[in-house]
């Protein structure tokens, strides 16, 4: 299944590393054919080239929207060279085989991302690229093609091991990545088209990754699992920088990722914060005072649950915050940057994974969440809802107290990151118990209460941090209950969307518990 390579063809817009590629193949004896700006920079670079205008016998025209788009280049890519039909087809059209296919496209995404006008795009959208591309992966019995600059470098050395040839297996492989290439293209055309006309739900949509990293395993051993990247390249998990420990898992990518989604809701300018997520959802959060501070804080809402937790801060990682994390295990640690103290503190913990960003992640930005059902994908904006005081809307006869008020708005943001039905007790800007993920919400505010009783025990408090707190809850109380549950434990207002049938029973039942309750008029459901 060895296959010689005697004919290249080499059309690309990066031209990273192109002249060392042609090189050694032309030193090994390979004619090479290729495409108006790339065949330039070769002969500039001193090697031999041949027009693919020369071959096909017409000029690149239109502006270079027909360039290889001929049969002498497709027949040449497609010809089953065992095939007597295909070979006096070459025969009688004068069409020589092309053996290897380097092609990379024209930078659509990158154009996108530029800002460039919507002919702009169009223009930049590569039709000979893909057609050379898709001939070439189909025909991988007898053609290698060649997308990726990471490629060059096996590609020649499988050449110099094997004589000038490549193996079956080797062409197979690089056909499974030219079409996740011209499909990935194509999926980056669409999703722009579909912003660029409006269409929200456009009647067919394409998804697209390129491997991050294989995982050992998914969420269990026993499933295989990887990490793929979007292209987008937004701060957090997947762009960040591992300084130290062992590789992420499948379920450290995730915790990670809640966690520093979380933790960039608190903009720096506003203080340091600290979240502390187990299984996607937060055990502790807090924000203000030094970082040390916030961290301990976040850690004291729930000791237990922090162990072997995955901790997100706001801001730079420093030695004395290092120092208070390394006390116990911790599977990461993610921030927008380490000093030298905290990366020396760290080196001592062989386990801990320590990850750094350039930036926290804007929570504003404009994304969609895929989530997958038997059958198909659910796709919508990423919750981007957010509430500031003049959307606050206060209903019961006392309002909140400026320091409740500053106390409802951080329980809200956190309670926005738990799943549903998600209670958030907090006080001071630290959250005291949280109760998560339960089908009712009366249990979890039964749990968020007892979360506050335990935190008194494992802290030495004389009675529940929940006497005196506030509370918020992810969507609205359908009944008093939930309400006086928290009354009960000790909160002194609410934070809650509203818009449940009973309002006006849960905000009478707050009024006679003496509680200060604000409505949002926004739920954030999170399942
Ligand atoms: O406009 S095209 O879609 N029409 C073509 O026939 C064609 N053939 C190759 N673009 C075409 N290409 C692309 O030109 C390649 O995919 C590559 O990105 C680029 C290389 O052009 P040059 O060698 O002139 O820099």
């Amino acid at each position: 299944d060895l296959h010689p390579v005697r004919r290249a063809l080499i059309s690309v817009s990066d031209k990273t590393g192109l002249v060392d590629l042609a090189k050694e193949l032309a030193g090994m004896g390979v004619t090479l054919l290729s495409t108006g700006g790339s065949a330039g920079m070769l002969r500039d670079a001193g090697l031999t080239v041949t027009d693919v205008a020369d071959v096909t016998g017409f000029p690149e025209m239109m502006d270079g929207r027909v360039k290889t788009l001929h049969p002498k280049v497709h027949g040449g890519l497609l010809a089953l060279r065992d095939n007597d039909g295909h070979v006096k087809a070459m025969t009688d059209h004068g069409i020589d085989p092309i053996d290897l296919l380097i092609v990379n496209l024209y930078p659509f995404e990158e154009t996108v991302a530029k800002g460039a006008d919507y002919d702009t795009c169009i223009e930049n959208i590569d039709i000979g690229g893909p057609a050379m591309i898709r001939a070439a992966a189909k025909n991988h019995a007898f053609v290698n093609v060649v997308v990726d600059v990471e490629d060059y470098g096996p590609l020649i050395d499988e050449l110099k091991a094997n004589n000038g040839q490549t193996t079956l297996a080797t062409r197979k492989r690089l056909a499974q990545v030219a079409y996740a290439h011209t499909g990935a293209y194509d999926a980056a055309v669409s999703t722009w088209m579909a912003q660029a006309i409006g269409e929200d739900t456009p009647r067919r949509r394409v998804f697209a990754g390129t491997l991050a990293q294989g995982l050992r395993y998914g969420e269990n051993p026993h499933q295989s699992a990887a990490f793929y990247r979007d292209g987008s390249a937004r701060p957090g998990v997947s762009t960040a920088q591992q300084h130290q420990g062992k590789e992420l898992s499948y379920n450290n990518i995730n915790d990670t990722d809640a966690a520093f989604e979380l933790v960039s809701e608190f903009l720096p300018a506003n203080g340091p914060a600290c979240a502390i997520i187990k299984h996607a959802n937060p055990c502790g959060v807090a924000r203000g005072g030094s970082l040390r501070e916030a961290y301990l804080r976040a850690f004291d809402c729930d000791r237990t649950s922090a162990f072997g937790g995955i901790i997100a801060l706001n801001q730079m990682l420093d030695g004395e915050t290092a120092e208070e994390i390394a006390q116990i295990f911790t599977e990461v640690v993610i921030a927008p940057g380490a000093d030298d103290a905290a990366k020396e503190i760290f080196a001592k913990k062989k386990n801990l994974r320590l990850l750094t960003t350039d930036a926290l992640a804007d929570p504003k930005t404009a994304i969609l969440t895929y989530r997958q059902v038997a059958g198909g994908m659910l796709v919508q904006d990423r919750d981007n809802g957010r509430i500031d005081m003049d959307d606050l809307k206060v209903v019961t006869k006392r309002a909140p107290s400026e320091k409740e008020m500053a106390d409802l708005l951080f329980a809200w943001t956190v309670a926005k990151h738990v799943k549903s039905n998600a209670i958030v007790y907090a006080k001071d800007g630290a959250t005291v118990g949280i109760g998560a993920g339960q089908m009712s919400r009366v249990d979890s505010s039964t749990i968020a209460a007892l979360k506050a009783q335990r935190m008194a025990e494992e802290t030495g408090l004389g009675e529940t941090p929940a006497r005196g707190s506030v509370v918020a809850s992810d969507a609205f109380f359908p009944f008093a209950d939930g309400l006086l549950a928290a009354a009960n434990a000790g909160a002194t207002a609410v934070i809650q969307p509203g818009g449940s049938m009973r309002d006006d029973e849960v905000i009478k039942a707050a009024d006679e518990a003496g509680l200060a309750m604000v409505l949002t008029g926004m739920r954030h459901f999170r399942h």
